[in-house]
């Protein structure tokens, strides 16, 4: 018996790396795969055991996880499929032009951690293009919320160090839209890794079955970094509207002093969060964020309660 991490998977055939650092093919053992409750996900921690015979593999065992990030079922209209297991951290990495950055799109990629319950980090690419302080007032609104953030730059080299510390050992879902320079960031932290993050994504959805296939990738220091294609385009699996406030940490606190207890902190005149925004006190563009996201979520809602198991 040993013990490894899930790295990808396709097709009943699942890459397991072993302690050794070994990688291995494996399958899934009879049982687990009926079992059902618990399907095995990119990031698992697994035992794995020889076949009778011991010339091939098995997953015995998945360990319980520390997270999990889940998306609705592809296809069908009900279900969740998890993307990834055990993610420490969700990096997500924004340019701070070419391209320019899509902030609604980075509240939708914070919210999907925030509701995962995955701890965010923000990368602000390319600052060699303008200075850090620019960058720093364009991201005010994500400092004054307090997210762990890191201002980057591959053709300068500043806080590539910090970054490099904060992947150590963890297992990093890495993100952002495409051009802002995520495969760089890799292999200017680890040169001679050649980290196909993102390349690999096409290949993997090649199938006709295939839909978002994540891939962990070992780092030589100690922990991973997960590719997550499609990582925007999750939804919001079965977070309840009223929760979506809860993802947005400068609105956490306040909308417990809202007049009404069930206040939607949409067209409340009692709504303390729409009372902090329209102070200043917080950023009306997050709040934006907000009241479109909260569209969405009510009607991946009505899905699951009508539609869904
Ligand atoms: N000026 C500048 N260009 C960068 C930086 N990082 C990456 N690039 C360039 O941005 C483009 C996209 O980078 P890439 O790593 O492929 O982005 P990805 O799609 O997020 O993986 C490439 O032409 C890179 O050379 C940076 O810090 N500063
Ligand atoms: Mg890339
Ligand atoms: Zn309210």
């Amino acid at each position: 018996m040993s013990r490894g991490v899930v790295l990808h998977g396709t097709g009943g055939v699942w890459v397991v790396r072993v302690d050794d650092g070994e990688e291995r093919e494996v399958s899934l053992r009879g049982r687990i795969k009926q079992e059902g409750s618990l399907k095995i996900a990119v990031g698992d921690d697994v035992e794995i055991e020889r076949d009778a015979r011991g010339d091939s593999w098995a997953i015995s065992n998945i360990l319980s996880r520390r997270s999990q990030l889940a998306r609705r079922a592809p296809g069908e209209g009900r279900g969740e499929r998890i993307v990834a297991a055990n993610l420490d951290q969700v990096v997500v990495v924004f340019a701070m032009v070419s391209p320019v950055p899509h902030l609604r799109m980075l509240d939708r990629f914070l919210v999907i951690a925030e509701a995962n319950g995955i701890a965010p980090l923000i990368v602000v690419n390319k600052i060699d293009l303008a200075s850090e302080p620019v960058a720093r007032e364009l991201f005010a609104d994500y400092l004054r919320v307090g997210y762990a953030m890191h201002f980057a730059s591959t053709v300068s080299g500043v806080g590539l160090a910090g970054l490099h510390e904060a992947l150590q050992g963890r297992m990093s879902a890495l993100t952002g839209p495409s051009g802002v320079g995520k495969s760089s960031l890799i292999n200017a932290m680890y040169p001679g890794l050649h980290l196909r993050v993102g390349a690999i994504s096409a290949s993997v959805n090649k199938g006709r079955h295939t839909t978002v296939g994540a891939r962990a990738f070992p780092l030589p220091d100690g922990g991973y970094v997960v590719d997550t294609p499609g990582l925007r385009e999750i939804g919001f699996w079965g977070l309840a509207p009223e929760s979506l406030i809860d993802c947005f940490p400068e609105f956490r606190d306040t909308s417990g002093d809202c007049r009404f207890a069930d206040c939607s902190h949409t067209v409340e005149p009692t709504c303390a969060v729409r009372a902090l925004v329209e102070a200043g006190a917080a950023s009306s563009a997050r709040y934006e964020s907000f009241l479109k996201l909260l569209e969405e979520v009510r009607v991946t809602d009505r899905l699951n309660t009508n539609g869904g198991g």
